[in-house]
């Protein structure tokens, strides 16, 4: 088929989502055209199956806020009529879904039919989409989409509460590549960082304020007072500033570091001991299925769709929003003991693999068959 995809191009879970996917179709021979404002981060490298046609936004005087939403219609109607694209599917609702309910219009003008589908990821329906300033015009272009889906069960139930449509939604639950995570740690870059062979604890998010990355902090160093340990904080975001700010006053917290934006998270898990969660809500928390395919177990809040990938006791553990002692109580139980912690780790690993490439995208080509 010949499938267009729309995206956030950055490093947020959608994003990265929507870009293993295509990369992931085209690998099954899929043509897949990529539509979006700038090359997404994921996707690096020449695939012969892969195009990506970038959304340009032309700035005129009277523009206070340059009209990206027609600028991406218009570029999903010439990719479609250009490329002979079967359906168009977009990944989160604002504004990609309204977008193209418009290209869907034009081109039933012009005589074609372009099925689409809309999936949902979290924030597009737990906080944005909801905000009256939005609310309208997502749920209108949600019962528009021809196929609905949401990225969790938790997810599903969100939408129904918080929006008024009847829409049957589909749960697809993201997917990991399995091999890109499990690799063999490497073993000089663990000296590097932990060369006492302190444990190493990884958090990785955009650092918005749902992600409590403060409460990871505070887990460390109640944790670290009993482990050797070392934090590595990847990602940025508006709460960086006043964290670094923090740990750069406080005690023990030399062991924290702030690696930024890391394009080669793979190489990073693999040397992890533990995976840190702390999110008021997470619709599902790629990050952490990723951390479990590189064999390191979660200790995460039990927010949002979490229990559906981290199970209590087995891959890691779950705590209510905001118990950091209750976490860093349960990391030392994950730490303390090799056999424990080995057992965790073989635990998430096989629970990653239940959400492994070959188990999710053939129930995305599903229902690209029933949409076409
Ligand atoms: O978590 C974020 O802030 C990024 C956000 C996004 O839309 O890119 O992630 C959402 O989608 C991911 C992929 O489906 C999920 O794994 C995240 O849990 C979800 N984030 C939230 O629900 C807060």
């Amino acid at each position: 088929m010949n499938i267009a995809i729309v995206c956030y191009p950055t490093f947020g879970g959608s994003g990265v989502l929507a870009t293993e996917l295509g990369k992931a179709l085209a690998e099954k021979g899929h043509d897949i055209h990529f539509i979006t404002y700038q090359q997404p981060v994921r996707l690096s490298g020449f695939h012969a199956n892969i195009f990506y046609h970038e959304v340009r936004v032309p700035t005129y005087p009277l523009f206070d806020f340059p009209p990206y939403e027609t600028a991406l219609a218009s570029a999903m109607v010439d990719v479609v009529n250009n490329h002979n694209i079967d359906l168009l599917h977009v990944h989160y609702a604002i504004p990609h879904a309204s977008a193209a309910y418009m290209a869907k219009q034009i081109l039933l003008k012009q005589g074609k039919r372009l099925p689409v589908i809309t999936t949902l990821h979290g924030t597009d329906i737990t906080l944005v989409g909801r905000d009256k300033t939005y609310s309208p015009v997502v749920t209108f272009s949600m019962e528009e989409s021809d196929i609905l889906t949401a990225v969790s069960e938790n997810l599903k139930e969100e939408t129904y509460k918080n929006f008024k449509i009847i829409k049957p939604i589909d749960v697809i639950h993201n997917f990991v590549d399995i091999n890109r995570f499990n690799k063999k740690p490497v073993d000089a870059f663990k000296k590097l960082i932990a060369p006492n062979n302190e444990k190493i604890i990884v958090h990785a998010s955009n650092f918005r304020k749902l992600k409590r990355v403060k409460d990871v902090v505070d887990i460390f160093l109640l944790l670290n007072k009993k482990i050797p340990s070392k934090l590595l904080l990847i990602g940025d975001g508006p709460e960086r500033a006043e964290i670094e700010a923090f740990t750069r006053s406080c005690e023990n917290c030399g062991e924290i570091k702030f690696l930024g934006k890391q394009e080669q998270i793979e190489d990073i898990l693999p040397i992890s001991d533990l995976f840190l969660l702390p999110s008021e809500y997470e619709s599902f928390g790629l990050a952490a299925l990723e951390a479990m395919a590189a064999e390191v177990p979660v200790v995460s809040t039990n927010a949002g769709g979490l229990p559906e990938i981290n199970i209590n006791g087995i891959t890691g553990f779950m705590s209510n929003v905001g118990d950091v002692v209750e976490m860093s109580e349960n990391a030392i139980k994950i730490l303390s003991d090799e056999n424990i912690h080995q057992t965790f780790k073989s635990n998430a690993f096989l629970q990653a693999k239940k959400f492994g490439i070959d188990k999710i995208v053939p129930q995305y080509e599903a229902l690209y068959k029933r949409v076409v």
